[in-house]
Order: structure tokens, then sequence, then C-alpha cells
């Protein structure tokens, strides 16, 4: 009888894709995909621009040399880059104010007081991640491109987020197809200082864990139209909490003029919505609070299958499995 029970279970659980336990283990979290690579994608902005595309494959290797418990890695930003980050942290500055919502300003005010957020220096990543380490746990690790839905998702189960390092292309400040250090540290990290939206984001990575492809195609679209395209209303209007809006002076105006479609954020007709990340996004999902996307996320995530569950123990930093009785 107990040969069959454990036959059983192998079959079970050589159902459940591999998954991440311990912090250490998200070194072998590093699966990217290649997407708007500048020495491939010919309508990259910076194709045709050979010191950029050097310039970026010297930040990603410092990226994909790192391992877990190091120090993160400095990066000297040149003249031009800060340039860059100049021109793009100036035009944001300027309309967060009535477009993000209040935990994001908030986010904002205590980086600039406390971390030397400006418009005069690129922050380091090794600064960014002890300070959000103290305000809600959440750390920083380098990565060298856009990762796997999978990968990244699990990280944030660790209250780890991968954040890449090199700048977007001089040349097109205002938005980028991909992640860059503009996104990371001005649509991402005030966000992350938020203890509410820290918990959220920790919940989306820990219903993906071992999750099938399928379900981990849903909460990457679920990521998708809140993480990343969120709207929520606050005080009778719509603001914006995504950070894909919040890195994007072109997108942040679009989003929330009379252009694109509004419908309530409702995870089981969100998770399904067909989404594509070369231009602005043609829909957005606004929620009725940050309470209430959390609920409703919390609620969908339960429902996702799984033979066992997980829970994260803050003292080890790893996930204790449990099977289910
Ligand atoms: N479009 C964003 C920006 O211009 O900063 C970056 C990205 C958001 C989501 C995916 S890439
Ligand atoms: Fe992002």
């Amino acid at each position: 009888l107990k040969r069959i029970a454990d036959s059983v279970r192998t079959v079970q659980e050589e159902k459940v894709p591999w998954f991440p336990r311990k912090i250490r283990d998200l070194d072998k979290c590093q699966l990217l995909v290649t997407k708007y690579d500048p020495d491939i994608d010919q309508d990259h902005p910076g194709f045709s621009d050979p010191e950029y595309r050097k310039r970026r494959c010297f930040i990603a290797e410092l990226a994909a040399n790192y391992k877990e418990g190091e120090q993160l890695p400095r990066v000297e930003y040149t003249q031009e880059e800060v340039a860059t980050w100049r021109q793009v942290y100036q035009n944001l500055r300027s309309i967060y104010p009535d477009r993000a919502c209040k935990q994001f300003l908030d986010g904002l005010e205590q980086l600039e007081r406390e971390c030397g957020y400006g418009e005069d220096s690129i922050p380091q990543l090794r600064d960014v991640s002890a300070f959000l380490k103290e305000k809600t746990g959440f750390q920083l690790r380098p990565v060298a491109g856009l990762l796997s839905a999978r990968d990244f998702l699990a990280s944030l189960a660790f209250r780890m987020f991968q954040c890449t390092q090199y700048i977007r292309h001089a040349s097109a400040p205002m938005h980028s197809p991909e992640p860059d250090c503009c996104h990371e540290l001005l649509g991402h990290i005030p966000m992350l200082a938020d203890k509410e939206f820290a918990q959220f984001s920790q919940e989306i990575g820990l219903a993906s864990l071992g999750a099938s492809d399928e379900d981990i195609e849903r909460l990457s679209t679920l990521y998708w139209f809140t993480v990343e395209f969120g709207l929520c209303k606050q005080d009778g209007t719509v603001k914006a909490y995504g950070a894909g809006l919040l890195s994007s002076y072109g997108e942040l105006i679009y989003a929330l003029s009379n252009k694109p479609e509004y419908k309530p954020f409702n995870p089981e007709e969100t998770a399904v919505q067909p989404h594509q990340d070369q231009t602005f996004q043609p829909v957005y999902f606004v929620s009725e609070s940050f309470e209430d996307a959390k609920l409703k996320m919390r609620h969908y995530s339960s429902s996702i299958q799984r033979p066992f569950q997980v829970r994260y123990d803050p003292f080890t930093c790893s996930l204790e499995v449990l099977d289910q009785p």
C-alpha cells in the first residue's frame, strides 16, 4: 500500500515546476527573454549606436556575474547617462503631483529626503536596496535584461526585486518599451516603499511558485495591469500606481487623458486581457482602492490549484512547503 501511495506522490510532484525555496536559489532564477535587444532588434533606439551597445553589455555582465549575498555593483554613470536621467526626472517630477497616487508621492518624497533621489545623479541600487529593506523588507538584485515571468514573479515571493541597471537610449527618454534604471528607480521603487503595496507584490510572487505555465501567464497579466499599468481611485479621481506609467512621461499623460479605455479591475477578467509592450496600452484597469485590489487579488490567488501550500518564513527568508491534507 505504501508503495502505491509513494508512486502517486511522485507522479504528482513531477508535475510541479521547480521553484526557489531559499533566497540563494534566486541565483538560478535568471532566465532572460530576448526582446528589444539593442544588438538584435533593428527598431531599438540603440541599435545603430555601438557605444551604447558596448555600455549595455558591460552593465549586463555585472548583473550576470552577481551572486546572492554579494554587495550590489555600483555603476559610475557617464555625463550623457546622467543627462538622460535628469531629463526623465524633471519631466516626470513636474506631473507627478496631479497624476501619481498618494503612496507613490509619499515614497518619492522619502527617497528624496533620505536616499539622495534628485535630478543630479542616478541613485545606486546598493543604496536604494538598503533604504527599502528598512521600510518594507524589500531588497534589490541586479538583472541583465528582461526576465522570464516565472523567475521574476518567484523573486517577489522573497521580497526581492530584480532591477536593470542600464539606462534607456538618450534619443528616447519619454518612453521605453523595455525596463531600464529610470523605470525601476522612478516607477517601482517609490511604490515598494509602501507596506501595503509590498505585501501585495509579495503575495503575487507566492501565488506563482510552482504554478502551471497557464497560471503563470494569467498572474503575469495581472501583474502587468496592476503593478505595471494600474490605476486607482483616490479622493474621487483616478491616479496612477503602475510603474510603467510612472516612468514614462508620454504614457502617464496619455493614460490619464480621455483617450484610452478604462475597465474596472476584476482579476478573473483582467487575467485574460490581451496586452502588448511595444507602445501605450489601449486599455487600463481601475481599482476602487488599494485595499480593494489587494482583497480581490488574494481571492483570485486562493483559487489557483496547487497540490501544496507555501508559507514564507521571514526569519530565515525561506519557504515552508506544506502538503495539503
Ligand atoms: N514603458 C516604460 C517606460 O517608458 O519607462 C518601461 C516599461 C514598463 C513595462 C515594461 S517596460
Ligand atoms: Fe517593471
